[in-house]
């Protein structure tokens, strides 16, 4: 077996957000001990340190974007080193930041499996479907569109971002327990057939079951991406998000999602989004998140034979 080598790259800005304090996630990610943790596990990690970029101006929507010029700035910045990793052979994990990073990390995850003619597929994870356009969207926040400016929709200089327009096609997303989704957001995600399995699927399916269809045809052949944002959490365990909705995945549920992609040996890279420091309670959604990155690289209770 081959030693996965990772490493860590803090994106310390809340630009896409509707509340400030997704800036302070990859310092509460470390202080909750994120490195050591994947280190007990015989992970080779390195941390690169936090990328930088424009500060938060904090100015109201224009032609339907906020912060346009800033999102594209840091995401320019992490696609290209997200890219460096990915060509190094490492797995990048990205310490978010808001969610609108989700894009410069997977056009930078599409452009290298389009190098290395590897199959993409995406797991995001979230209660929102963050499928908005400038058009449909009720905030103007870029962190409720990255899904749809993956997949084409959106400003060309987001959408173009990893040298490839569209970066991927929304056969290579499976969402999992969306919660949350605007009413003109909800005919593009009809239009474009994303796969979703909201909470009523996993209600009625099983997260087990879930996970089974999430992750049909994965093959050797397969770069997964993991796009974790963290309200895609019951916000009774996890109250550290700028957008908390109810009725999440609960803590046990949670925990087979990631063990059950830890099984699939196929994890290539990691977005961890959204933790806002600023109204978390004494860091416990940071070890929350941790506990999961930890399941989601191959903890389990008892060693087991594969
Ligand atoms: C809403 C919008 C969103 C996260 C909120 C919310 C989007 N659909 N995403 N929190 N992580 O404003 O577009
Ligand atoms: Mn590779
Ligand atoms: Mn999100
Ligand atoms: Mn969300």
């Amino acid at each position: 077996m081959t030693t996965t080598a990772i490493s860590l790259l803090g994106v310390p800005t809340d630009i896409g957000a509707g509340a400030r304090g997704a800036s302070m996630g990859p310092e509460a990610l470390r202080v909750a001990g994120l490195q050591a943790v994947l280190e007990s596990h015989g992970l080779a990690v390195e941390d690169r340190g936090n990328l930088q970029g424009p500060g938060n101006p904090w100015q109201p929507p224009v032609a339907g974007y906020r912060h346009l010029p800033e999102v594209l700035a840091w995401n320019t910045a992490l696609h290209d080193a997200v890219l460096a990793e990915l060509r190094r052979e490492r797995l990048p994990i990205v310490l978010g930041g808001d969610h609108c990073l989700g894009l410069g990390s997977i056009s930078a995850v599409a452009r290298h499996c389009r190098e290395t003619g590897r199959t993409l597929r995406v797991l995001w994870l979230d209660a929102h479907a963050d499928f908005n356009t400038a058009e449909l969207t009720p905030s103007g926040n870029i962190h409720g569109m990255p899904v749809a400016c993956l997949c084409g929709y959106g400003p060309p200089t987001l959408t173009g971002l990893g040298g490839h327009t569209p970066a991927i096609t929304p056969d290579a997303v499976r969402q999992i327990g969306i919660r949350s989704v605007d009413p003109g957001e909800k005919r593009l995600v009809h239009e474009a057939g994303l796969e979703v399995f909201d909470m009523r699927y996993i209600d009625e399916m099983g997260m087990r079951h879930t996970l089974e269809q999430a992750l049909k045809g994965v093959d050797d052949h397969t770069h997964l991406h993991v796009s974790f944002d963290v309200d895609f959490l019951d916000p009774e365990i996890a109250p550290g998000v700028g957008t908390t909705v109810p009725g999440g995945p609960t803590y046990r549920e949670a925990q087979l999602c990631m063990e059950m992609i830890a099984d699939t040996g196929r994890l290539a890279s990691l977005d961890v989004m959204e933790l806002n420091p600023a109204l978390d309670v004494r860091n416990r959604t940071a070890m929350l998140a941790v506990d999961l990155i930890e399941s989601l690289f191959g903890k389990s209770t008892l060693m087991r034979k594969k």
